[in-house]
Protein backbone atom coordinates (compact mmCIF):
# COMPACT_ATOMS: atom_id res chain seq x y z
CA UNK A 1 0.00 0.00 0.00
CA UNK A 2 1.16 3.33 -0.72
CA UNK A 3 2.20 5.64 2.84
CA UNK A 4 0.71 8.70 3.12
CA UNK A 5 4.90 9.71 2.40
CA UNK A 6 4.89 8.33 -1.28
CA UNK A 7 2.24 10.00 -1.71
CA UNK A 8 3.34 13.25 -0.79
CA UNK A 9 6.91 12.98 -2.42
CA UNK A 10 5.21 12.66 -5.55
CA UNK A 11 2.63 15.42 -5.12
CA UNK A 12 6.34 17.50 -4.27
CA UNK A 13 7.55 16.64 -7.90
CA UNK A 14 4.97 17.44 -9.57
CA UNK A 15 4.46 21.08 -8.20
CA UNK A 16 8.42 21.39 -9.17
CA UNK A 17 9.99 21.33 -5.81
CA UNK A 18 13.61 20.49 -6.16
CA UNK A 19 15.04 16.72 -5.77
CA UNK A 20 17.98 18.67 -3.64
CA UNK A 21 15.63 19.76 -0.57
CA UNK A 22 16.09 16.56 0.54
CA UNK A 23 19.11 14.50 2.39
CA UNK A 24 19.70 16.45 5.59
CA UNK A 25 18.53 15.90 9.01
CA UNK A 26 15.35 17.71 9.65
CA UNK A 27 12.76 14.78 9.72
CA UNK A 28 9.14 14.95 7.70
CA UNK A 29 6.75 12.88 8.85
CA UNK A 30 2.73 12.54 8.43
CA UNK A 31 0.20 11.89 11.08
CA UNK A 32 -1.80 9.63 8.94
CA UNK A 33 0.16 6.93 9.22
CA UNK A 34 3.59 7.97 10.77
CA UNK A 35 5.28 7.59 7.28
CA UNK A 36 7.99 9.52 6.72
CA UNK A 37 8.90 11.27 2.40
CA UNK A 38 12.48 11.88 4.22
CA UNK A 39 15.04 14.63 5.79
CA UNK A 40 15.25 17.63 4.89
CA UNK A 41 18.38 20.39 4.52
CA UNK A 42 17.79 22.86 7.30
CA UNK A 43 19.23 26.42 6.30
CA UNK A 44 22.48 27.17 8.01
CA UNK A 45 22.41 30.58 10.14
CA UNK A 46 24.68 32.23 6.83
CA UNK A 47 22.30 31.15 5.09
CA UNK A 48 19.47 32.50 7.25
CA UNK A 49 21.41 36.26 7.05
CA UNK A 50 21.71 35.71 3.16
CA UNK A 51 18.13 35.46 2.64
CA UNK A 52 17.56 38.61 4.55
CA UNK A 53 20.03 40.23 2.77
CA UNK A 54 18.72 39.21 -0.58
CA UNK A 55 15.27 40.12 1.31
CA UNK A 56 16.29 43.90 1.78
CA UNK A 57 17.77 44.21 -1.83
CA UNK A 58 14.44 42.70 -3.30
CA UNK A 59 12.71 45.52 -1.38
CA UNK A 60 14.36 48.31 -2.67
CA UNK A 61 12.97 47.35 -6.23
CA UNK A 62 9.45 45.91 -4.97
CA UNK A 63 8.74 49.38 -3.59
CA UNK A 64 9.33 51.43 -6.48
CA UNK A 65 6.49 48.90 -8.86
CA UNK A 66 3.47 50.87 -8.34
CA UNK A 67 1.10 48.72 -5.89
CA UNK A 68 -1.75 48.35 -8.51
CA UNK A 69 1.37 46.01 -10.94
CA UNK A 70 2.32 44.26 -7.44
CA UNK A 71 -1.54 43.06 -7.35
CA UNK A 72 -0.89 41.69 -10.83
CA UNK A 73 2.00 39.25 -9.34
CA UNK A 74 -0.69 38.31 -6.82
CA UNK A 75 -3.35 37.63 -9.06
CA UNK A 76 -1.01 35.39 -10.51
CA UNK A 77 -0.24 33.35 -7.10
CA UNK A 78 -3.94 33.04 -7.37
CA UNK A 79 -4.07 31.74 -10.05
CA UNK A 80 -1.49 29.41 -9.90
CA UNK A 81 -3.02 28.25 -6.25
CA UNK A 82 -5.92 27.80 -8.14
CA UNK A 83 -4.62 25.21 -10.61
CA UNK A 84 -2.45 23.67 -7.92
CA UNK A 85 -5.40 23.55 -5.79
CA UNK A 86 -6.29 19.69 -5.67
CA UNK A 87 -2.47 18.80 -5.51
CA UNK A 88 -1.38 21.29 -2.50
CA UNK A 89 -4.95 20.52 -0.54
CA UNK A 90 -4.01 17.29 -0.84
CA UNK A 91 -0.69 17.64 0.60
CA UNK A 92 -2.08 19.64 3.56
CA UNK A 93 -4.18 16.56 4.51
CA UNK A 94 -0.82 14.52 4.31
CA UNK A 95 1.11 16.25 6.00
CA UNK A 96 -1.33 18.44 8.94
CA UNK A 97 -4.18 15.22 9.00
CA UNK A 98 -7.02 17.35 7.70
CA UNK A 99 -10.17 16.00 6.28
CA UNK A 100 -10.55 16.40 2.37
CA UNK A 101 -13.26 18.98 2.86
CA UNK A 102 -10.62 21.46 5.34
CA UNK A 103 -7.41 20.97 3.00
CA UNK A 104 -9.05 22.31 0.10
CA UNK A 105 -10.91 25.20 2.56
CA UNK A 106 -7.65 25.87 3.64
CA UNK A 107 -6.15 26.25 0.29
CA UNK A 108 -9.54 28.65 -0.62
CA UNK A 109 -8.62 30.31 1.64
CA UNK A 110 -5.36 30.92 0.18
CA UNK A 111 -6.94 31.80 -3.53
CA UNK A 112 -9.88 34.34 -1.82
CA UNK A 113 -7.03 36.34 0.21
CA UNK A 114 -5.19 36.93 -2.67
CA UNK A 115 -8.51 37.43 -4.89
CA UNK A 116 -8.70 40.48 -1.37
CA UNK A 117 -5.38 41.46 -1.78
CA UNK A 118 -5.76 42.44 -5.80
CA UNK A 119 -8.83 44.45 -4.94
CA UNK A 120 -6.86 46.06 -2.12
CA UNK A 121 -3.47 47.53 -4.26
CA UNK A 122 -5.52 49.91 -5.53
CA UNK A 123 -7.11 50.63 -2.20
CA UNK A 124 -4.11 51.29 -0.13
CA UNK A 125 -5.92 54.81 1.11
CA UNK A 126 -4.26 57.39 2.62
CA UNK A 127 -5.69 60.96 3.75
CA UNK A 128 -5.44 64.68 3.27
CA UNK A 129 -5.74 66.55 6.37
CA UNK A 130 -7.00 70.20 7.23
CA UNK A 131 -3.73 72.46 7.28
CA UNK A 132 -3.61 75.31 9.65
CA UNK A 133 -1.23 77.13 7.71
CA UNK A 134 -2.41 79.09 4.66
CA UNK A 135 -0.98 77.22 1.43
CA UNK A 136 -0.46 73.70 2.64
CA UNK A 137 -1.44 70.65 2.35
CA UNK A 138 -1.96 67.81 4.42
CA UNK A 139 -1.89 64.16 4.08
CA UNK A 140 -1.26 60.80 5.43
CA UNK A 141 0.47 58.25 3.08
CA UNK A 142 1.14 54.94 3.44
CA UNK A 143 4.40 53.50 2.19
CA UNK A 144 6.06 50.08 2.25
CA UNK A 145 7.94 48.94 4.88
CA UNK A 146 10.25 46.73 4.30
CA UNK A 147 10.67 42.89 4.52
CA UNK A 148 8.07 40.48 6.70
CA UNK A 149 9.07 37.74 8.51
CA UNK A 150 6.12 35.32 8.80
CA UNK A 151 6.68 32.57 11.17
CA UNK A 152 3.39 29.97 10.74
CA UNK A 153 2.09 26.84 12.70
CA UNK A 154 1.43 23.55 11.37
CA UNK A 155 -2.57 23.55 11.68
CA UNK A 156 -2.97 26.03 9.29
CA UNK A 157 0.19 25.44 6.99
CA UNK A 158 -0.57 27.07 4.18
CA UNK A 159 -3.13 29.72 4.57
CA UNK A 160 -1.72 31.93 7.55
CA UNK A 161 1.53 32.32 5.54
CA UNK A 162 -1.00 33.19 2.68
CA UNK A 163 -2.92 35.45 4.64
CA UNK A 164 0.74 37.78 5.58
CA UNK A 165 1.68 37.57 2.20
CA UNK A 166 -0.65 38.52 -0.32
CA UNK A 167 -1.12 41.73 1.92
CA UNK A 168 2.43 41.96 2.28
CA UNK A 169 3.36 41.96 -1.26
CA UNK A 170 0.44 44.43 -2.56
CA UNK A 171 2.26 46.87 0.33
CA UNK A 172 5.73 46.32 -1.09
CA UNK A 173 6.92 44.03 1.12
CA UNK A 174 9.16 41.31 0.81
CA UNK A 175 8.32 37.87 2.52
CA UNK A 176 10.90 35.27 4.42
CA UNK A 177 8.62 32.64 5.99
CA UNK A 178 9.53 30.13 9.08
CA UNK A 179 7.13 27.38 8.83
CA UNK A 180 6.68 25.23 11.44
CA UNK A 181 9.10 22.35 11.21
CA UNK A 182 5.97 19.77 11.34
CA UNK A 183 5.02 21.10 8.08
CA UNK A 184 7.83 21.77 5.55
CA UNK A 185 6.94 20.03 2.94
CA UNK A 186 3.01 22.05 2.43
CA UNK A 187 5.61 25.25 2.45
CA UNK A 188 8.20 23.92 -0.20
CA UNK A 189 5.11 23.12 -2.71
CA UNK A 190 3.50 26.69 -1.49
CA UNK A 191 7.07 28.07 -2.50
CA UNK A 192 7.44 26.03 -5.70
CA UNK A 193 3.79 27.47 -6.77
CA UNK A 194 5.06 31.29 -6.00
CA UNK A 195 8.06 30.79 -7.90
CA UNK A 196 5.51 29.68 -11.10
CA UNK A 197 3.93 32.77 -10.44
CA UNK A 198 6.79 35.25 -10.15
CA UNK A 199 8.16 33.82 -13.07
CA UNK A 200 5.31 34.87 -15.51
CA UNK A 201 5.88 38.39 -14.07
CA UNK A 202 9.10 40.50 -15.16
CA UNK A 203 8.56 43.20 -12.40
CA UNK A 204 9.35 40.67 -9.68
CA UNK A 205 12.67 41.03 -8.08
CA UNK A 206 14.46 37.66 -7.31
CA UNK A 207 14.11 36.96 -3.74
CA UNK A 208 10.40 37.99 -3.48
CA UNK A 209 9.45 35.54 -1.30
CA UNK A 210 11.48 32.91 0.27
CA UNK A 211 11.52 30.02 2.41
CA UNK A 212 13.78 28.95 5.17
CA UNK A 213 13.40 25.53 6.30
CA UNK A 214 14.73 24.77 10.37
CA UNK A 215 13.98 25.20 14.03
CA UNK A 216 13.56 28.05 16.48
CA UNK A 217 16.88 29.13 15.78
CA UNK A 218 15.48 30.79 12.76
CA UNK A 219 12.43 32.59 13.84
CA UNK A 220 14.71 33.69 16.80
CA UNK A 221 17.48 35.52 14.10
CA UNK A 222 14.45 36.97 12.15
CA UNK A 223 13.50 38.35 15.29
CA UNK A 224 16.65 40.07 16.16
CA UNK A 225 17.30 41.29 12.75
CA UNK A 226 16.60 45.25 12.21
CA UNK A 227 15.97 44.66 8.47
CA UNK A 228 12.90 43.10 9.25
CA UNK A 229 10.95 45.93 10.37
CA UNK A 230 7.61 43.38 10.84
CA UNK A 231 7.55 39.82 12.26
CA UNK A 232 3.92 38.21 11.96
CA UNK A 233 3.96 35.03 13.90
CA UNK A 234 1.12 32.48 14.56
CA UNK A 235 1.30 29.80 17.41
CA UNK A 236 1.57 29.14 21.32
CA UNK A 237 1.70 32.17 23.96
CA UNK A 238 5.27 31.19 24.79
CA UNK A 239 6.76 31.24 21.13
CA UNK A 240 4.87 35.00 20.99
CA UNK A 241 6.01 36.12 23.85
CA UNK A 242 9.67 35.05 23.23
CA UNK A 243 9.63 36.78 19.53
CA UNK A 244 7.58 39.95 21.33
CA UNK A 245 10.05 40.23 23.36
CA UNK A 246 12.78 40.06 20.56
CA UNK A 247 11.69 42.17 18.08
CA UNK A 248 10.36 45.04 20.82
CA UNK A 249 14.58 45.19 21.84
CA UNK A 250 14.67 46.39 19.12
CA UNK A 251 11.99 48.50 18.64
CA UNK A 252 10.38 46.70 16.08
CA UNK A 253 6.70 45.73 15.14
CA UNK A 254 5.29 42.41 15.77
CA UNK A 255 2.04 41.37 14.93
CA UNK A 256 1.09 38.05 16.75
CA UNK A 257 -1.73 35.35 16.58
CA UNK A 258 -1.44 33.43 19.56
CA UNK A 259 -3.48 30.93 21.57
CA UNK A 260 -7.14 31.16 21.84
CA UNK A 261 -9.43 29.88 24.54
CA UNK A 262 -12.57 30.12 22.62
CA UNK A 263 -16.70 30.10 23.89
CA UNK A 264 -20.09 29.33 23.07
CA UNK A 265 -22.37 30.61 25.21
CA UNK A 266 -26.07 28.43 24.66
CA UNK A 267 -29.14 30.56 26.46
CA UNK A 268 -32.61 28.96 26.73
CA UNK A 269 -33.68 30.51 23.55
CA UNK A 270 -31.30 29.18 21.62
CA UNK A 271 -32.05 26.63 18.69
CA UNK A 272 -30.40 23.59 19.84
CA UNK A 273 -30.30 21.95 16.41
CA UNK A 274 -28.18 24.73 15.15
CA UNK A 275 -25.63 24.31 18.04
CA UNK A 276 -24.95 20.86 18.21
CA UNK A 277 -24.15 21.57 14.81
CA UNK A 278 -21.86 24.26 15.34
CA UNK A 279 -20.61 22.84 18.40
CA UNK A 280 -19.40 19.96 16.70
CA UNK A 281 -18.13 21.60 13.77
CA UNK A 282 -16.34 23.81 16.09
CA UNK A 283 -15.27 21.74 19.11
CA UNK A 284 -13.91 18.76 16.97
CA UNK A 285 -13.21 19.87 13.21
CA UNK A 286 -9.47 19.81 12.73
CA UNK A 287 -9.41 17.11 15.70
CA UNK A 288 -9.63 20.33 17.92
CA UNK A 289 -6.20 22.04 16.53
CA UNK A 290 -7.38 25.13 15.78
CA UNK A 291 -7.12 28.68 17.25
CA UNK A 292 -10.21 29.16 16.86
CA UNK A 293 -11.56 25.83 18.18
CA UNK A 294 -14.45 25.80 20.30
CA UNK A 295 -13.10 24.76 23.99
CA UNK A 296 -15.78 26.05 26.42
CA UNK A 297 -19.57 25.34 26.67
CA UNK A 298 -21.40 27.30 28.50
CA UNK A 299 -24.80 26.31 28.85
CA UNK A 300 -27.78 27.62 30.69
CA UNK A 301 -29.11 25.19 33.14
CA UNK A 302 -32.42 24.60 32.29
CA UNK A 303 -30.88 23.39 28.35
CA UNK A 304 -27.67 21.82 29.54
CA UNK A 305 -28.90 18.08 29.86
CA UNK A 306 -30.62 17.86 27.09
CA UNK A 307 -27.95 19.75 24.86
CA UNK A 308 -25.24 17.46 26.33
CA UNK A 309 -27.31 14.25 25.99
CA UNK A 310 -27.32 15.45 22.30
CA UNK A 311 -23.86 15.89 22.16
CA UNK A 312 -22.35 12.40 23.58
CA UNK A 313 -24.52 10.96 21.26
CA UNK A 314 -23.38 13.18 18.06
CA UNK A 315 -19.76 12.26 19.45
CA UNK A 316 -20.28 8.78 19.75
CA UNK A 317 -20.76 8.15 15.79
CA UNK A 318 -18.24 10.74 14.90
CA UNK A 319 -16.43 9.04 12.27
CA UNK A 320 -12.57 9.00 13.26
CA UNK A 321 -10.06 7.79 10.89
CA UNK A 322 -7.62 7.85 7.84
CA UNK A 323 -8.50 11.76 6.93
CA UNK A 324 -8.09 10.80 3.24
CA UNK A 325 -11.23 8.62 3.22
CA UNK A 326 -14.09 9.98 2.28
CA UNK A 327 -17.07 10.43 5.37
CA UNK A 328 -14.11 10.70 8.08
CA UNK A 329 -14.37 13.93 9.94
CA UNK A 330 -11.56 13.55 12.52
CA UNK A 331 -8.30 12.76 11.18
CA UNK A 332 -5.39 11.74 13.82
CA UNK A 333 -3.55 15.27 15.91
CA UNK A 334 -0.13 15.96 14.61
CA UNK A 335 2.09 13.78 16.79
CA UNK A 336 2.59 12.01 19.62
CA UNK A 337 3.52 15.12 21.50
CA UNK A 338 -0.02 16.03 21.41
CA UNK A 339 -1.79 12.94 22.28
CA UNK A 340 0.76 13.77 25.50
CA UNK A 341 -1.33 16.94 25.84
CA UNK A 342 -4.92 15.30 25.30
CA UNK A 343 -4.07 12.68 28.18
CA UNK A 344 -2.22 15.03 30.85
CA UNK A 345 -5.58 17.51 30.57
CA UNK A 346 -7.76 15.39 30.59
CA UNK A 347 -5.91 13.34 33.86
CA UNK A 348 -6.10 17.31 35.13
CA UNK A 349 -9.56 17.58 34.25
CA UNK A 350 -10.51 14.51 36.23
CA UNK A 351 -8.16 15.84 39.12
CA UNK A 352 -9.90 19.50 39.53
CA UNK A 353 -13.48 17.66 39.48
CA UNK A 354 -14.41 17.03 35.98
CA UNK A 355 -16.69 14.30 34.90
CA UNK A 356 -15.53 12.44 31.12
CA UNK A 357 -19.12 12.37 29.78
CA UNK A 358 -17.70 11.14 26.32
CA UNK A 359 -14.57 9.89 24.61
CA UNK A 360 -11.42 10.39 26.21
CA UNK A 361 -9.41 7.65 24.79
CA UNK A 362 -6.64 6.37 22.29
CA UNK A 363 -7.69 5.20 18.85
CA UNK A 364 -5.96 1.55 19.61
CA UNK A 365 -3.61 0.50 17.01
CA UNK A 366 -3.45 3.39 15.10
CA UNK A 367 -0.84 6.23 15.20
CA UNK A 368 -2.05 9.55 17.12
CA UNK A 369 -5.55 9.26 16.80
CA UNK A 370 -8.28 9.97 19.75
CA UNK A 371 -11.83 10.08 20.54
CA UNK A 372 -12.71 14.01 21.21
CA UNK A 373 -13.58 14.44 24.81
CA UNK A 374 -16.56 15.86 26.41
CA UNK A 375 -15.39 16.68 30.33
CA UNK A 376 -18.13 18.15 32.64
CA UNK A 377 -16.21 20.64 35.27
CA UNK A 378 -17.76 21.96 38.30
CA UNK A 379 -15.95 25.61 37.19
CA UNK A 380 -13.64 27.28 35.49
CA UNK A 381 -10.23 25.21 36.95
CA UNK A 382 -6.76 26.04 35.71
CA UNK A 383 -6.97 23.18 33.17
CA UNK A 384 -10.02 24.88 31.67
CA UNK A 385 -7.92 28.55 31.47
CA UNK A 386 -5.08 26.72 29.56
CA UNK A 387 -5.16 26.12 25.65
CA UNK A 388 -4.84 22.35 25.07
CA UNK A 389 -4.10 21.94 21.43
CA UNK A 390 -6.31 19.03 21.23
CA UNK A 391 -10.78 18.01 20.91
CA UNK A 392 -11.73 18.60 24.25
CA UNK A 393 -14.75 19.88 25.36
CA UNK A 394 -15.07 21.46 28.76
CA UNK A 395 -19.07 22.54 29.76
CA UNK A 396 -19.67 24.47 32.61
CA UNK A 397 -23.59 25.55 33.49
CA UNK A 398 -24.62 29.42 34.67
CA UNK A 399 -28.01 30.62 35.48
CA UNK A 400 -27.45 34.31 35.20
CA UNK A 401 -26.53 35.97 31.89
CA UNK A 402 -23.96 38.56 33.18
CA UNK A 403 -22.41 36.13 34.71
CA UNK A 404 -21.56 33.60 31.86
CA UNK A 405 -20.25 36.46 29.64
CA UNK A 406 -17.83 37.25 33.01
CA UNK A 407 -16.68 33.43 32.89
CA UNK A 408 -16.60 33.92 28.76
CA UNK A 409 -13.71 36.45 29.65
CA UNK A 410 -12.36 35.05 32.59
CA UNK A 411 -9.69 33.32 30.86
CA UNK A 412 -6.31 34.80 29.55
CA UNK A 413 -6.67 34.22 26.25
CA UNK A 414 -8.97 36.72 23.98
CA UNK A 415 -9.58 34.98 20.26
CA UNK A 416 -13.04 34.16 19.54
CA UNK A 417 -16.42 34.00 21.31
CA UNK A 418 -20.30 33.26 20.17
CA UNK A 419 -23.38 32.93 21.75
CA UNK A 420 -26.28 30.81 20.72
CA UNK A 421 -29.60 32.78 21.61
CA UNK A 422 -33.17 34.08 19.80
CA UNK A 423 -33.25 36.90 22.41
CA UNK A 424 -31.80 40.32 20.35
CA UNK A 425 -31.59 41.85 23.91
CA UNK A 426 -28.93 38.81 24.79
CA UNK A 427 -26.98 38.90 21.26
CA UNK A 428 -26.68 42.70 21.67
CA UNK A 429 -25.61 42.56 24.86
CA UNK A 430 -22.66 39.73 24.12
CA UNK A 431 -21.63 42.49 21.20
CA UNK A 432 -21.67 45.89 23.73
CA UNK A 433 -18.81 47.60 24.86
CA UNK A 434 -19.23 45.28 28.10
CA UNK A 435 -20.16 42.01 26.18
CA UNK A 436 -17.33 39.55 24.78
CA UNK A 437 -13.67 40.99 24.84
CA UNK A 438 -12.16 38.63 22.37
CA UNK A 439 -11.35 40.09 18.91
CA UNK A 440 -14.05 37.90 17.01
CA UNK A 441 -17.56 37.44 18.22
CA UNK A 442 -20.09 36.01 16.61
CA UNK A 443 -24.29 35.37 16.97
CA UNK A 444 -25.51 31.99 15.87
CA UNK A 445 -22.26 31.05 14.44
CA UNK A 446 -19.70 28.86 16.33
CA UNK A 447 -16.16 30.64 17.14
CA UNK A 448 -14.33 28.58 14.28
CA UNK A 449 -13.78 29.09 10.55
CA UNK A 450 -14.00 32.96 10.19
CA UNK A 451 -14.40 34.49 6.65
CA UNK A 452 -11.12 36.37 4.89
CA UNK A 453 -13.24 39.26 5.04
CA UNK A 454 -12.82 40.15 8.49
CA UNK A 455 -9.85 41.42 10.53
CA UNK A 456 -8.56 38.39 12.49
CA UNK A 457 -7.01 38.18 16.21
CA UNK A 458 -7.16 38.64 18.86
CA UNK A 459 -6.75 40.23 22.48
CA UNK A 460 -5.01 39.33 25.74
CA UNK A 461 -2.37 36.50 25.26
CA UNK A 462 -3.66 36.25 21.96
CA UNK A 463 -1.41 38.74 20.92
CA UNK A 464 -3.65 41.72 19.80
CA UNK A 465 -2.64 41.36 16.23
CA UNK A 466 -4.89 41.61 13.36
CA UNK A 467 -4.23 39.55 10.15
CA UNK A 468 -6.33 38.78 6.65
CA UNK A 469 -9.08 41.82 5.98
CA UNK A 470 -10.28 44.72 6.91
CA UNK A 471 -7.30 47.45 6.91
CA UNK A 472 -5.49 44.50 8.78
CA UNK A 473 -3.03 45.69 6.01
CA UNK A 474 -2.04 48.49 7.89
CA UNK A 475 0.34 46.72 9.69
CA UNK A 476 2.69 45.60 6.44
CA UNK A 477 3.42 49.25 5.71
CA UNK A 478 4.68 52.76 7.53
CA UNK A 479 2.52 55.61 7.77
CA UNK A 480 4.04 59.34 7.02
CA UNK A 481 2.46 62.30 7.44
CA UNK A 482 3.42 64.98 4.88
CA UNK A 483 2.86 69.13 4.68
CA UNK A 484 3.88 70.24 1.27
CA UNK A 485 4.08 74.01 1.48
CA UNK A 486 2.96 75.54 -1.63
CA UNK A 487 2.96 79.16 -0.38
CA UNK A 488 5.55 81.89 -0.90
CA UNK A 489 6.10 82.08 3.15
CA UNK A 490 6.95 80.09 5.86
CA UNK A 491 4.65 80.10 8.45
CA UNK A 492 4.85 77.80 11.94
CA UNK A 493 2.43 75.74 13.04
CA UNK A 494 1.34 76.46 16.46
CA UNK A 495 1.54 80.84 15.76
CA UNK A 496 5.57 80.12 16.66
CA UNK A 497 7.78 82.99 15.37
CA UNK A 498 11.30 82.59 14.72
CA UNK A 499 12.47 85.49 12.76
CA UNK A 500 16.22 85.08 11.28
C1 LIG B 1 -5.75 29.38 13.02
O1 LIG B 1 -6.22 28.42 13.64
O2 LIG B 1 -4.59 29.75 13.24
O3 LIG B 1 -11.29 30.95 11.55
C2 LIG B 1 -6.46 30.09 11.95
C3 LIG B 1 -10.75 29.86 11.33
C4 LIG B 1 -9.81 29.79 10.14
C5 LIG B 1 -8.45 30.26 10.51
C6 LIG B 1 -7.88 29.66 11.76
N1 LIG B 1 -10.34 30.60 9.07
O4 LIG B 1 -10.94 28.87 11.99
Amino acid sequence: MTTAADEARSILTRLGVADGVWGGDLPTRSPIDGSSAGRLHEATPDQVQAVIARSATAFQAWRRVPAPRRGELVRLLGEELRASKADLARLVTLEAGKIVSEGLGEVQEMIEICDFAVGLSRQLYGLTLASERPGHHMRETWQPLGPVAVISAFNFPVAVWAWNAALALVCGDPVIWKPSEKTPLTALATQAVFERAAARFADAPPGLSQLLIGGKEIGEALAADPRVPLVSATGSTRMGRAVATAVAGRLGRSLLELGGNNAMIVTPSADLDMAVRAIAFSAVGTCGQRCTTLRRLLVHEDVAEGLIARLVAAYDTLPIGDPRQEGVLLGPLIDEAAVDGFETALAQAAEQGGQLLVGGTRVEGAVSYVRPAIVRMPAQTAVVEHETFAPILYVMTWSDFDAAVAMQNAVPQGLSSCVFTDSVREAEAFLSAWGSDCGIANVNIGPSGAEIGGAFGGEKETGGGRESGSDAWKAYMRRQTQTVNFSRDLPLAQGVRFEV
